[in-house]
């Protein structure tokens, strides 16, 4: 994913990406050489709902293992956390980890989810509102690599972070660190950030987590080219793209790709682009990291470590972060 170099704390503008903005960044993305798109677009009401599906799956390890790391250190990672917090989760999805958190943290003064799939979050908002009536819950329908604006309600309070998932994984070091950063300046001087990160492991644990045997991760990633169909006028047809999931070990990170069958042309909103036989677009980075090299990224972008904690078999990480005046 690419960081809008304009993403700082005082901006007042730019909520969910207009499709304007989806389709120039589809024409650029297939225009390169490789081809690419940006794993933000996965993200509509279907992408959402497919990533929830992801989630429960025997291969993807991440959230069962986050969520185990959620229960049993809560109240450590309360501790982090400032009395009369309003807590920001940056892609909260399905707010399935702040659930976890929320028995540890009774003194929440707020919950601001932020994601940029708008019909999800809201809707997901209403349940936690339902459950949780004591709790403001104010969601910003917003693409957190873009200026944003948090609540007029929250000023004068302490702020934050929630950014669980290994979400910080989907960018590369140099996005990673600008995104972090960003966080940083909206969160403030002292503020903590709790960021769940997943860790190095052999390549067919992760192979395996990325391209699952019920293809539910192909169905997500072939997704994104439904939405380019959906809203985009596009004319792919999905059955001339494989989903594939790789582990680029020099680079740290599981590669998703969608490889074209066959040469091929496409039109997406009257524009054309060819693709040979076996040309891919590249359409996700899944980074992963060692406790030290995630907190040498983080500290690249103004944040000390404070804590962190893993799994008994080392799958999954959780930190608590300070960010540096
Ligand atoms: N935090 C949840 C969901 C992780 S999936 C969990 O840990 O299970 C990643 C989430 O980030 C999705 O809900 C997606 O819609 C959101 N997301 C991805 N890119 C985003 C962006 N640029 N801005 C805002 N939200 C984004
Ligand atoms: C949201 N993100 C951290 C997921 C990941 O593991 O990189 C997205 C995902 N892509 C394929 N499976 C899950």
């Amino acid at each position: 994913m690419t960081i809008d170099p304009r993403l700082s704390a005082d901006a007042r503008t730019l909520p969910l990406p207009e499709n304007g903005l989806f389709l120039t960044d589809v024409w650029d993305g297939l225009g390169a050489n490789p081809k690419t798109l940006s794993a933000k677009y996965f993200y509509d009401a279907a992408g959402s709902a497919l990533f929830e599906k992801i989630t429960v799956l025997p291969e993807y390890y991440p959230t069962r293992t986050e969520l185990r790391i959620l229960d049993e250190r809560g109240p450590e990672i309360a501790e982090h956390l400032p009395e009369g917090a309003a807590l920001v989760e940056f892609g909260s999805g399905s707010t399935v980890k702040l659930r976890r958190l929320l028995r540890h943290l009774p003194g929440l003064s707020a919950y601001v989810p932020v994601d940029v799939s708008g019909e999800f979050l809201h809707e997901q908002a209403e349940v936690l509102k339902a459950d949780f009536p004591d709790l403001p819950i104010e969601p910003v329908a917003a693409d957190f690599t873009r200026p944003f604006a948090l609540p007029p309600s929250l000023s004068g309070r302490p702020l934050a972070g929630f950014f669980p998932g290994s979400t910080i994984g989907n960018f590369e070091p140099a996005e990673a660190v600008r995104l972090l950063d960003g966080f940083g300046r909206i969160l403030g001087e002292g503020a903590t950030l709790i960021v769940g990160v997943d860790l190095v492991k052999e390549r067919d644990v992760l192979e395996a987590a990325y391209d699952d045997a019920a293809g539910v991760t192909a169905a997500f990633n072939l997704n994104l080219l439904h939405r380019i169909n959906r809203e985009l006028h596009g004319d792919i047809d999905p059955g001339s793209f494989a989903h594939r999931a790789v582990f680029n070990e020099a680079q740290s990170r599981i590669e998703m790709h969608l490889v074209s069958r066959a040469a091929q042309t496409i039109h997406v909103a009257g524009r054309a682009f060819a693709f040979a036989e076996g040309e891919s677009i590249h359409t996700e980075n899944s980074c992963k990291y060692t406790i030290a090299s995630f907190r040498a990224l983080a500290a690249r972008a103004g944040w000390s470590a404070l804590d962190a904690w893993t799994d008994s078999e080392g799958l999954f990480s959780v930190h608590a972060l300070r960010r540096a005046g």
